[in-house]
């Protein structure tokens, strides 16, 4: 081989990583930026009502093989620019929460951000798939501030609850993506797993309403309400300052 073919193969290398990069990275800011407002929403939450809507986030960008595995499922694409519009989950943000109900209020939460741009939402749990997957699915595009230029890149938000997530998670073991025909016995027993951890969804979620409940009277009956919690902290609120803000009796 002639050195000069040598050297431009390394070029030619070094300017294929440079593209690759370049184009995976984007997804990567987008993905930090996404978790930073996730959790910002989340100790929002946790301040104002004492509670967290969310057990866990997990983020992910999607491996160069299983983005080409995806792309070749769907026919095929001709340059980077048709990945993005093809493949739509290479950033991948998954929020477990407690119920469903929270599933809910994290979706107005993120609809309320103004500068992100909610492309599409697939309810897969009112709209179940038939083999009982159940998750919403908010497709957002995040705005990405690079040196030269501001982008908006896609990120696939799932917001699950526990029970929905240790189906998925062990369904996408067992069976997703599994190209051999499974025998509809099989399939039957799965769909009817994803209605039992249905089922304890509902459960559980009634039994948090009613313990709730019961939490709002006995603070009522003991008025302890009189101090402010901001994280760990836990700081008194003085009579003036509670006059201050009380709703005045004429409104
Ligand atoms: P992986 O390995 O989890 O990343 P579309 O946008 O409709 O053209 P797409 O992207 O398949 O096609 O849409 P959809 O339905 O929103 O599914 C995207 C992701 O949801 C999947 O990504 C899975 O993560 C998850 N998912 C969807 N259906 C199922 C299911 O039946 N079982 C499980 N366990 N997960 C599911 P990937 O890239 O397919 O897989």
């Amino acid at each position: 081989m002639k050195p000069e073919n040598t050297v431009s193969n390394v070029n030619q290398f070094k300017f294929i990583r440079y593209q690759l990069t370049s184009f995976l990275m984007r997804y990567n800011f987008a993905l930090n930026e996404m978790e930073t407002r996730i959790t910002n929403l989340q100790e929002e939450f946790q301040m104002l009502h004492d509670y967290n809507p969310i057990e866990h986030i997990k983020s992910r960008l999607k491996s160069p093989e299983s983005i080409m595995k995806k792309i070749h499922r769907k026919g095929g694409a001709q340059s980077l620019d048709e990945v993005s519009e093809l493949i739509k989950d290479i950033a991948g943000i998954r929020i477990t929460c407690s119920f469903i109900n929270d599933i809910y209020t994290i979706r107005d939460m993120l609809q309320n951000q103004h500068d992100l741009k909610i492309v599409q939402i697939k309810d897969y749990i009112q709209s179940p798939k038939p083999n009982g997957y159940r998750s919403l699915h908010i497709l957002a595009q995040v705005p990405v501030f690079l040196s030269d230029r501001q982008e908006r890149v896609y990120v696939e938000i799932q917001v699950r609850t526990i029970a929905m997530d240790f189906w998925a998670s062990l369904e996408h073991k067992i069976f997703y993506k599994y190209n051999q025909s499974i025998p509809q016995t099989l399939l039957q027993e799965l769909s009817d797993a994803a209605e039992a951890a249905y089922a304890l969804d509902h459960k559980m979620e009634k039994l948090h309403r009613q313990v709730e409940e019961i939490k709002l009277t006995r603070e009522a009956e003991n008025n302890r309400d009189a101090e402010l919690l901001l994280g760990e902290k836990s700081l008194p609120i003085p009579d003036a300052l509670l006059k201050l803000v009380q709703p005045s009796q004429s409104q």
